[in-house]
């Protein structure tokens, strides 16, 4: 006898929707065991295009897909819901500025913040939507009045923690599973701080490995900060596979133990560590011990260059933090 999972997916109309949902009731997320209720949250005018979602998700035949809804309405999408993945906002149009972005779409995590009253006790957050430290700050702080603990919640840096592995490994010529303990500090933006300095390759320290400091502290974090728009200039459309595939991968990490001596990245509420303020949204090294339970990862040396990539990222999610001071309950 298995278990049974609700989870919430919104914006399941959207590109990394479409990628997501056939390997998230597949069995690879949650086990052969687990069956899944999913729900799909859209906006209204998108429903006619989730319906042929649907419609694929019912002919793929997945054995352990128990049952899909889906609506334009978030308390009836987070009704008993244990994960909610709040990949749903307004993409950045053209010459549309960051601090639009964040206005724009700051209103709807108010009020998914909200609904998420609705669901089940042990319930998970993942927020992908962009700019998702700060949307994952408002909806965090939304659930907290009603009970729901802080470290629930989380945003998504783990693509980025996915494409600085990637890079390594391609430098040091090794597979990509060599490649461990990376970190992403701060927010899911340019500021991003990818940290070459603590990462491990084949067990040994990257810096030892690659032999050049100054490729790992120039070349390597630009090519993981600027990855995002160079798959857009090349696709025509943003990431998709990658982020979709990254977030199984950040489900998976808090569902399960992660082995001793390694860590993974994700945005979550920070307590001090590291001097970063308290109650950012912030990536950081986590260790999870299962069913989302986590710890962040202490005493890491942190290099001059480092800690000056650190206030940079802080200081800009402070910024964003001023930009929705209204949207935030009082
Ligand atoms: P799409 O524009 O393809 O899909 C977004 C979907 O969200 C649309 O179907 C839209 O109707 C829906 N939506 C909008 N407002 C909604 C609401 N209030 N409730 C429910 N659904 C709503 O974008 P897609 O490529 O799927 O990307 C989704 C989000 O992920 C964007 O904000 C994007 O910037 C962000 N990303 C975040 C990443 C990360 O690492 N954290 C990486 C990938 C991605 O760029």
């Amino acid at each position: 006898m298995g278990s049974t999972l609700t989870v919430a997916v919104t914006g399941a109309a959207g590109q990394i929707g479409y990628a997501i949902l056939p390997r998230l009731v597949s069995g690879e997320v949650f086990g052969q065991q687990t069956r899944v209720h999913l729900r799909l949250l859209e906006v209204a005018q998108a429903l006619p295009a989730l319906e042929g979602v649907v419609m694929e998700l019912q002919d793929c035949a997945f054995p352990l897909l128990e049952s899909i809804d889906a609506t334009d309405d978030a308390k009836v999408a987070f009704d008993g819901v244990n994960w909610a993945l709040l990949i749903g906002s307004k993409p950045r149009g053209r010459g549309m500025e960051r601090s639009d972005l964040i206005r724009d779409n700051g209103p709807i995590f108010v009020g998914q913040g909200k609904a998420l009253s609705r669901a089940a006790d042990d319930v998970q957050v993942l927020v992908v939507g962009n700019p998702a430290n700060t949307n994952c700050f408002i909806a965090m702080r939304h659930a907290e009045c009603d009970g729901i603990p802080p470290a629930r919640f989380a945003a998504m840096t783990r693509l980025d923690q996915n494409r600085a592995q990637a890079q390594l490994a391609r430098k040091a010529g090794v597979p990509v599973h060599k490649v461990t303990r990376m970190t992403i500090w701060g927010n899911h933006s340019a500021t991003q701080y990818p940290d070459g300095e603590n990462a491990c390759i084949n067990g040994l320290p990257a810096p030892q490995t690659v032999g050049d400091l100054d490729w790992l502290r120039g070349p390597f974090i630009e090519t993981v900060q600027q990855r995002g728009a160079a798959v857009i200039a090349a696709r025509g459309l943003s990431s998709a596979a990658s982020a979709a595939g990254a977030a199984l991968d950040h489900v998976i990490s808090m569902e399960t133990p992660t082995v001793s001596d390694d860590w993974f990245s994700a945005a979550v509420a920070t307590d001090g560590s590291y001097g970063i303020p308290a109650g950012l949204v912030y990536s950081l090294p986590l260790r999870s011990h299962g069913k989302g339970q986590w710890e962040i990862v202490q005493d890491l040396p942190i290099s001059d260059f480092a800690a000056g990539k650190l206030a940079a990222t802080t200081a800009e999610l402070e910024s964003e933090r001023q930009l929705i001071a209204d949207l935030l309950p009082l």
